[in-house]
């Protein structure tokens, strides 16, 4: 007989008794030939993912032992579901039972009927957080990421694809640290649009760096507008892959550190009115390298209003960094070493592409999801 196989199901339920619908579910799974429950995550409690107002759900991961193939087992699943009385109604509507296959050994299956690792389970914590506690060294072995890291990008949250929303990608970090080049190399590898800072255009900035504080707070305003008008969420169409090499929110980072403490009360007031026109990104890209680092590379592109810069200064922009996104629950983040991604490591930039178009949502051509 074939050795047996481990692999992951993600149980969820949010109607009737929920907790007797995962007992049921796992009780059933364990008297299924073939296959053999090895161990059950905490069941948690989890708000509704989806569009539909519904009720909160109880979510668990089970870690199994199976001989069965990955169809024999998605069709034991469908059994169970019918068994314990779910009625298919509305996509991401109610149900007394879901059981998702997560992960079948190493496999990626791309079938019509059967997506493997799942399509959504590095989106959601309801399934990572289950996963990490079974074992946060398992590997997804698509992203070749371990679940601890991929929970890591979703600090707690869950998130859905939309395709009515531009899908918004943004690398952010520090100056130097390389975004545009990285944001360059991604949109030619994921057909997307780039919108790139309009670094050179900025009337006030090389003043500012030579020393006028006073015209700061027109360079920053400066820049808020423009970026405002290139991510207004009607400026970007649906569906379609935009890169950027920015977020939105650093305009306030850099307002804080360089504007005067009357500049900056006025101008968070005018941020807000802009905040919530921009589009939010699907997923940022939080490109890190140290501020030496950083300051090296700025020596040697040598822009010359930008050879002011301070070690100081980039320590101050590289800590509220790690605040923002130490914090940031409007998308996942992804966070790589600049290392990773050096010019000519084209290996490197197609796996983060591969990566991205799984927390964008797909066009047509490519999966359905279940
Ligand atoms: N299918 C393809 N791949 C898989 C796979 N890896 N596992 C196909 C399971 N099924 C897979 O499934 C639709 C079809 O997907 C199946 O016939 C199978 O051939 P379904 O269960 O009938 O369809 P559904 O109810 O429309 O979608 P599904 O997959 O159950 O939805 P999801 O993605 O699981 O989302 N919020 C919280 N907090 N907790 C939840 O558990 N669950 C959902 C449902 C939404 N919001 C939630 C939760
Ligand atoms: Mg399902």
């Amino acid at each position: 007989m074939a050795e047996p196989t481990v692999a992951y199901i993600g149980l969820g339920s949010n109607l009737g008794d929920r907790q007797r619908a995962i007992g049921s579910a796992l009780h059933a799974l364990g008297r299924t030939a073939g296959v053999d429950v090895v161990r059950v995550s905490d069941i948690r409690e989890t708000a509704p993912l989806g569009e539909a107002p519904q009720s909160h759900y109880l979510n668990a991961v089970a870690e199994i032992a199976t001989t069965l193939t990955p169809g024999e087992l998605l069709k034991a699943l469908k059994t169970i579901e019918d068994l314990l009385g779910r009625v298919r109604r509305e996509k991401w509507g109610p149900r007394t039972i879901d059981l998702d296959l997560l992960l079948y050994g190493r496999e990626n299956i791309r079938l019509p009927e059967l997506i493997v690792p799942h399509p959504q389970m590095h989106l959601r914590s309801f399934v990572l957080d289950g996963l990490c506690q079974l074992d946060p060294s398992l590997v997804h072995p698509l992203f070749k990421e371990t679940v601890s890291e991929l929970a890591a990008r979703l600090a707690g949250g869950d998130f859905a694809l939309n395709s009515n929303a531009p899908q918004l990608v943004s690398v952010a970090g520090l100056i130097g640290v390389g975004k545009t080049t990285l944001a360059q190399r991604l949109a030619v590898a994921l057909e997307g649009e780039i919108l790139l800072e309009p670094y050179d255009t900025n009337p006030f900035l090389p003043q500012v760096y030579a020393g006028k504080k006073e015209l700061a707070l027109d360079s920053q305003l400066y820049f808020l507008v423009c970026r405002a008008a290139q991510l207004g969420a009607d400026a970007l169409t649906p569906g379609r892959i935009f890169l950027t090499d920015y977020v939105f929110e650093k305009e306030l980072i850099y307002a804080q550190q360089l504007l005067n403490e009357d500049q900056f009360k006025l101008y968070e007031q005018i941020y807000v009115a802009f905040v919530d026109r921009v589009a939010t990104p699907a997923l940022v890209i939080y490109l890190q390298d140290s501020p030496e680092k950083c300051l090296e590379r700025i020596h040697q592109r040598n822009r010359p209003y930008e050879q002011q810069i301070g070690l100081d200064f980039l320590k101050g922009l590289y800590a509220d960094y790690e605040q923002l996104f130490g914090g940031w629950k409007k998308s996942p983040v992804v966070r790589i070493s600049a290392e990773k991604v050096r010019p000519g490591d084209d290996a490197a930039v197609r796996h983060l592409a591969l990566q991205v178009k799984a927390y964008v949502a797909a066009s047509k051509a490519s999966v359905a999801n279940p």
